[in-house]
């Protein structure tokens, strides 16, 4: 964990964002896979993650914001929990290491909560995501599952979100770290990639350097020579000659900040030339997107100038006709990049997604845009110094949707459905980064994932 003065500064600006009341949080338990002892890895919930640093299950913490009183609920270990966990330090000690000197059993929990509601005084509490957690608000709170949601406290989800989003520098050095893990992970899978592997060698070996990393996954591994469909977790195929692989994975450090990166190579190591112009196409895509992500900008703005190269560059090979402007005001762009240029990244690979996208990305000034393809942007607002972004262009040749828009006829003035045809069969193309709002740009975090078309080919070309 960071030094504890780190958990005790954001605490401490929690509560001068915040009205009155008591601030909740819940940390996770363990969730059985099959059976009750047979548990998925432990992940801390995140918010918990920021506010109270302690990584294991069973955990709750109340910030009192009148008196400014801070508890940490949860039951020290029994000499049954010793015997099968080792030894291990009371919750006295490990709330001391993050500023908190209270600590009560986990039961207490239930008193504390009753006490307040007793009182009139306002429960603040995040979105619940876990079943476990839902359930066990009901019993606090005595609000029905279903009914949840209209409870959630706004005033701490925007108080959160203000402070979560802009990283601290451990935050980014730990980013780094998990940035170090992904770069390992993604040339690790160039140099394995040839025809005759199969897939899931592959992917497996990427699940491995990332629990070698000392954290884990930062999502499950998408890797297929089908790129074309957009989260491809089969990885059953065997890779063929000519075809290419799309990877997008990353890992979290050990402290559970996460990368994300996208790479996409040729199978047997040379890009063919129709692979190659929609990869140019990409890849300036993705260098024009960190050369205009400056404060002040807004990543829709960015999203929609990627919209315009990405049009032009399709213009020009024939797949797209008429006016570029028009054609992005119309949305035909969005048949071959039907998604959103990135997300808020950190302690979740989609950063506090569990808090509400309409809070994360957007806010009064940016609103979410329902045209389809813009409406997957999952971060449209201002940038600021310490926003940590993903940076995800892509081209997709996906047949199903080729089809409904020419029969449809869905932006036919603006594409060429004849030359289209001849590209189906190519997959999708992604090249993802993973960017840092400085004071006046941006920078590419960790050591870039070679994307440059010569630097790839010769990573490919390294087999092992
Ligand atoms: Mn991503």
């Amino acid at each position: 964990m960071f030094a504890k003065e780190i958990y005790v500064n954001r605490r401490k600006r929690l509560a001068e964002l915040m009205p009155n009341g008591i601030v909740l949080l819940l940390g996770n338990v363990d969730s059985p896979m099959n059976y009750p002892a047979n548990t998925f890895r432990f992940r801390q919930d995140s918010s918990f993650l920021y506010f109270f640093g302690l990584d294991f299950p069973g955990l709750a913490a109340v910030i009192d914001l009148d008196s400014g009183h801070e508890v940490i609920f949860g039951n020290d270990v029994d000499m049954e929990d010793i015997i099968w966990m080792g030894p291990q330090s009371s919750m006295q000690e490990k709330a001391a290491q993050v500023g908190i000197d209270h600590t009560l059993p986990f039961v207490k929990v239930f008193e504390v909560v009753k006490e307040a509601l007793k009182k009139g005084r306002k429960v603040h509490f995040l979105p619940p995501y876990r079943a476990e957690n839902k359930i066990l608000l009901k019993q606090l709170l005595g609000v029905e599952i279903a009914r949840q949601a209209d409870y959630v406290s706004t005033e701490l989800i925007k108080a959160v979100v203000s402070l979560r989003s802009v990283k601290e520098a451990c935050e980014i050095a730990e980013i780094e770290k998990a940035c170090a893990i992904g770069y390992e992970m993604h040339t690790t899978a160039m140099q394995m990639a040839r025809p005759g592997v199969w897939e899931q060698t592959i992917a497996g070996r990427l699940e491995g350097i990332a629990t070698s990393g000392g954290g884990m996954l930062s999502f499950p591994v998408i890797l297929s020579q089908n790129g074309e469909t957009l989260h491809n977790h089969d990885h059953s195929q065997m890779l063929q000659a000519g075809r290419l692989m799309l990877v997008d994975a990353g890992a979290e450090s050990a402290m559970h900040y996460a990368c994300d990166f996208t790479r996409t190579i040729p199978v047997n190591g040379k890009f063919t030339p129709q692979q190659r112009e929609i990869y140019d196409i990409v890849l300036a895509a993705n260098n024009l997107a960190t050369k205009l992500s400056c404060p002040g900008v807004t990543y829709l703005s960015v999203h929609l100038a990627v919209s315009e190269l990405i049009t032009e560059g399709l213009k020009s090979l024939g797949l797209i006709k008429g006016d570029v402007k028009e054609a992005v005001a119309s949305g035909a762009h969005a048949l071959f990049f039907p998604h959103g240029l990135g997300h808020m990244m950190g302690l979740d690979v989609h950063d506090m997604e569990d808090l509400g996208q309409i809070y994360v990305g957007y806010d009064d000034e940016v609103r979410p845009v329902d045209q389809f393809g813009t409406a997957y942007l999952r971060m449209g607002r201002k940038l600021q110094p310490g926003f940590v972004i993903t940076n995800e262009p892509g081209l997709y040749f996906i047949p199903a949707l080729i089809e409904k828009w020419k029969t449809e006829k869905i932006n036919h003035d603006f594409i060429n459905f004849a030359k289209v045809e001849a590209y189906i069969g190519l997959g999708g193309i992604r090249i993802e980064d993973d960017i840092l709002i400085t004071s006046d740009g941006a920078r590419i975090l960790g050591q870039r994932v070679p994307a440059e078309v010569d630097e790839v080919e010769k990573m490919v070309a390294a087999q092992r």
